[in-house]
Order: C-alpha cells, then sequence, then structure tokens
C-alpha cells in the first residue's frame, strides 16, 4: 500500500489489514520489518485543517513523552514529516503499535475511577504547556448552541426526507434546549490544554492490568476548557449501556413519562450515580489543585451539557444522511441520538 510506504519503516512492508477505530478515521494494522504500525487516513471532511491537527499531536506528544509518560508515538514519513498526503489530498499518519490493550469499557464504580485519574493525570501533566501553543483545528468544536442551529438547518433542509420520522426526538431536544444556554457555563472557564474527546473508548488499557491507561485519539486536542472533557468523560462512563445501544424504548423513558422507575427501564441507558462519585472524586484527586473553585462547581453542569451537544450532533447526522458519523446498520445514529437523550434525561434526575 503506498499510503504505508511513504513512512520510514524499519523494512519492507510485510502486511496492510483494516483495524478498527472509533467513528471517524479510517486505520489499518501495518506490518513492516516485523514490527507492528498503525496506519490512519484522517477524514477530510472532519480535520480540513490536517496540519493544525497534526502540529497540535506532535506538540502534545511530545511533551508527554519528555516527561516518561507512555502516549501515542509518531512515525515520520520517509521525508521527516508527521503526516503524508496522497494524490486525492487526503492525509495520513502512523503511530507505532500498542499491542495487548483494549478500549477500556466502564461497567462499576471502579472502572470510572480509572478515567477520571487518566484524564486527569492528562490534564495536570500538560498544565505546564502553555495553551496557546496549540492551534484551534476545529473552530466551535464544543458549542451546543452551533450545533442546535446546525441541527436546525438539517431538519429546514430535510436532504433525505428523514426530518417527519424525528418529530418526537425534535421536540425533546426542544424542550431540553436549556442545555445549550448552560454551555455558558463550560465557556467561562479557564484555557487550558484539553483532549475535546474524553470518552471511556479513547483509554487503551492493558489486557492484564498492569500498565496505566494511555489516552489515545489525540485528534481534537486544542486550547479550551477541560469541563468539556470531564462532560465527555460522565457522558460515556455513568450510562448503564454503551453509546450505541438501541434504548428499547425511546418514548417511554422521556420527561413526559414520568413515574418509571429504574428497573422498568431495564436495557435503557440509566444514569449511574455511583460511577458519577466515583470518576469526579478520582478526577479531583488526580487534578489536585489545577481546577478553580468555580471549575469545580461547574462539573455537575458539564456532563448533561455535552450529553446533550452529542444527541443533537447524532439526530443532525442522522437527518443529514449519515455522512459524518460511521454507522454500522441503518438507523444508528438515530439509535445513538436516542440513547443520549434517554441517558440525559436519567442524568437530570439525580444532577
Ligand atoms: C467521534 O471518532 P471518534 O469515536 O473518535 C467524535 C467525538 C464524539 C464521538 C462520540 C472529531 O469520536 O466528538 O464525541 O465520536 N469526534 C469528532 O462517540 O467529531
Ligand atoms: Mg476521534
Amino acid at each position: 500500500m503506498e499510503a504505508a510506504e511513504a513512512f520510514a519503516l524499519p523494512g519492507p512492508v510485510e502486511a496492510v489489514e483494516p483495524h478498527p477505530t472509533g467513528h471517524i478515521n479510517e486505520a489499518f494494522l501495518v506490518v513492516a520489518g516485523g514490527c507492528r504500525f498503525l496506519l490512519q487516513r484522517l477524514n477530510a471532511a472532519v480535520f480540513p485543517d490536517a496540519d493544525s491537527t497534526m502540529a497540535n499531536i506532535v506538540r502534545v506528544t511530545s511533551h508527554l513523552a519528555a516527561k516518561g509518560e507512555p502516549t501515542l508515538t509518531l512515525v515520520a514519513t520517509a521525508d521527516g514529516t508527521p503526516s503524508w498526503r496522497d494524490a486525492d489530498g487526503a492525509v495520513w499518519r502512523m503511530y507505532e503499535y500498542i499491542s495487548d490493550v483494549h478500549p477500556l469499557e466502564v461497567a462499576a464504580p471502579d472502572g470510572a475511577a480509572v478515567v477520571g485519574r487518566a484524564y486527569g493525570r492528562f490534564h495536570r501533566l500538560l498544565a505546564d504547556l502553555e495553551p496557546a501553543c496549540l492551534r484551534v483545528s476545529l473552530r466551535g468544536f464544543h458549542d451546543p448552541a452551533r450545533r442546535l442551529a446546525a441541527l436546525h438547518a438539517a431538519v429546514k433542509d430535510d436532504a433525505c426526507g428523514r426530518a417527519q420520522s424525528v418529530a418526537d426526538e425534535l421536540d425533546v431536544i426542544a424542550g431540553l434546549r436549556d442545555m445549550a444556554a448552560r454551555a455558558c457555563v463550560l465557556d467561562r472557564a479557564p484555557v487550558r490544554v484539553a483532549h475535546n474527546d474524553a470518552k471511556a473508548a479513547n483509554l487503551l488499557v492493558d489486557d492484564d492490568g498492569d500498565r496505566p491507561p494511555v489516552v489515545v485519539d489525540l485528534d481534537t486536542v486544542m486550547p479550551g476548557s477541560v469541563l468539556w472533557d470531564v462532560g465527555d468523560m460522565v457522558r460515556s462512563t455513568t450510562g448503564t449501556v454503551p453509546e450505541s445501544t438501541t434504548p428499547a424504548d425511546f418514548r417511554a423513558s422521556m420527561p413526559n413519562s414520568r413515574g418509571l422507575t429504574h428497573e422498568s427501564r431495564s436495557g435503557q441507558p440509566v444514569f449511574d450515580v455511583e460511577r458519577y462519585r466515583a470518576l469526579v472524586e478520582a478526577y479531583l484527586d488526580e487534578t489536585g489543585d489545577l481546577l478553580t473553585e468555580s471549575e469545580r462547581t461547574d462539573i455537575a453542569v458539564a456532563g448533561p451539557v455535552i450529553t446533550y451537544e452529542q444527541a443533537v450532533r447524532f439526530l443532525t447526522d442522522h437527518v443529514q444522511g449519515d455522512v459524518y458519523f460511521r454507522i454500522a446498520h441503518r438507523g444508528q445514529n438515530l439509535d445513538r441520538a436516542r440513547n443520549q437523550l434517554v441517558l440525559l434525561t436519567s442524568m437530570l434526575e439525580e444532577l
């Protein structure tokens, strides 16, 4: 494969095969000179300013590596650059492969504490990197009001004729629009080095549990509030079922159907307050005196705000015809949006 050959490898390419990854990029496992590498093609529609994305990754990984922290290790191209552009303009980059690890899945409070500790450590170790050294590679990335406007525009456009069928979801989103207004709390927080996609699955944990987790997927590392990261930790850690699980009964779980007990919602994402407490305690313990008093107070707002934003983003993509988040089956982005709305409703009963 031409892209693999563009990198400075220890020997000829022996094998290239697709590798599981997140919702956005494409990934391949490459074997060369007896070593393994992860080759990724950046999604150009999502990362139009790939040079800034890569510059941020170089900055952050070298800062962490200089402190002896396990992190992603970029493999340079034969020309000594951190990425390679193919004839179609697509940008590729390569990392050394991290063996015997898997994305973290949280099922109990101790797993939630691992998430809080790992991203807390990430924030702490990067606290002496001047945020202005990083570029704003994706403008307005976390901005629920902008995301809501994009949803309304997509509904108006209705390019796939799906708007009518999501009237219930749009009603719920409209009813919760105060969540977008509450984002101003996160925006007034100090600018720090933030990950911006701090979900549990972006932590690679050792199959044997001996090594500390490695924070991966650094594509969205930018200057901003770390509260968005705390919100993403809460969103991805406290729900009793994963983000892509179809809620068994969406309508029955909505705010106008109160009176349901948690038991009557089996199979639905329910906010687990024990995991939430373990997560926040571990995060605050790890970050020590890094956060200001108002950042600490505003942690409670972060989870609901970003869960709302994510629901809006998934629903927008469903309405637009699944052009952003990769799907495994038709309707998956609608399922994901519903899942986030059910989780948010449950979260708001406690926070
Ligand atoms: C996307 O592709 P992945 O899984 O790394 C998305 C995040 C969302 C997340 C939801 C650049 O991340 O913002 O929170 O899906 N990344 C981008 O799982 O949009
Ligand atoms: Mg990603």
